[in-house]
């Protein structure tokens, strides 16, 4: 896998971003119409717990196994490991990424940065891949930083930092073209895809802002 094109198109979901549709069906569209790396993060008003959240891991898992998307679990460590997923994405405030690092060996592990120093710091502890964010105003995260857009990752390419690199927050069709302007090896969306009237239509319109090869099956 060529991880800086298997983020081109970063779908990040749970059930409450679904607006009550069942997430297996979200995600299955959503690859259907290009999503081509996936991260459940499964927090919010309603999310699932225990037993229901453990089995909506692996079903999502699976899903993305049989299509050859990597899965990756948020913040939650021990489920990904439960689950054998295919990494982990941790933020700032998620702990320390050298213990994440010993706990999940050579899986895939992300790290949230908002700025060069964070993303300086990201790298220098081994970090695969990093999101950065947030790009625009977004409803989906509560406890956002201050917006300072693309130029963020303008300034972590000008700092010489070559990480696998994805934007995140409030990107949509429209404006996910400034986001790989700036820099990006991707974009991570996902109101954009998961609120979508159709998430395979969604997810192939963003192929074509990201010069991605559109999915022709129906
Ligand atoms: N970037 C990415 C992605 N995924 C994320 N979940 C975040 C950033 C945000 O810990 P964090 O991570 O700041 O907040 P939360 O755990 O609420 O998502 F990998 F997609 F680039
Ligand atoms: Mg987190």
């Amino acid at each position: 896998m060529n991880l800086k094109e298997a983020l081109r198109l970063y779908f990040v979901m749970g059930s409450a971003n679904c607006s009550g549709r069942d997430p297996r069906n979200v995600l299955k569209e959503s690859i259907e119409g290009g999503v081509s790396f996936f991260q459940f993060r499964e927090k919010g008003d309603g999310c699932l717990v225990g037993d229901e959240r453990h089995a909506l891991a692996l079903d999502l898992k699976t899903i993305c196994h049989e299509n050859g998307v990597p899965f990756i679990v948020n913040d939650d460590v021990e489920l990904s490991l439960d689950v054998d997923a295919d990494g982990v994405h941790i933020g700032q405030e998620d702990g320390s990424v050298e213990e994440v690092r010993r706990l999940i060996g050579d899986k895939i592990l992300g790290v949230s940065t908002h700025n060069v120093e964070e993303a300086r710091a990201a790298v220098r502890v081994g970090a695969d891949y990093i999101g950065v964010g947030p790009m625009f105003m977004t409803k989906t995260k509560a406890d956002i930083e201050e917006v300072r857009g693309p130029v963020v990752i303008r300034s972590i390419r000008e700092a010489g930092y070559e990480v696998p690199l994805v934007g995140i927050g409030g990107i949509q069709v429209a404006n996910a073209h400034e986001v790989m302007e700036a820099g990006a090896d991707g974009v991570a969306v996902i109101s954009g895809i998961s609120e979508a009237e159709s998430p395979c239509v969604a997810a192939k319109q963003f192929c074509v802002v990201l010069n991605k090869p559109v999915p022709n099956i129906q």
